[in-house]
């Protein structure tokens, strides 16, 4: 005897969207040149226009530039920092 599922295609429950999703990370750079908070200010900006950004963190001190999101591309960090005036190394 033939068995059918007896749950409606319609109640079966797809994987909720963020597990396909690419998943949230933080990554961690060193630009060099920075030197006060208006340095901090501009290269923040500069990164948080890249798409797949979420938030960016910058420590002026250490150099430190933490960027999250989802899909980050290095290079586009790269490119973002070089358009603020200052270096990824
Ligand atoms: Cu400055």
């Amino acid at each position: 005897m033939l068995r059918f599922c007896r749950i409606p295609p319609s109640r079966i429950r797809k994987l909720p969207t963020f597990f396909s999703a690419t998943p949230e990370e933080t990554r961690e750079y060193t630009v060099a040149g920075m030197t006060c908070s208006h340095c901090a200010l501009s290269v923040r900006e500069e990164v948080s226009e890249i798409a797949a950004v979420g938030s960016v963190d910058v420590d002026v001190d250490s150099g430190r530039l933490t960027v999250s999101g989802s899909g980050i591309d290095d290079d586009a960090v790269r490119a973002a920092v070089a358009e603020a005036g200052y270096e990824v190394v």
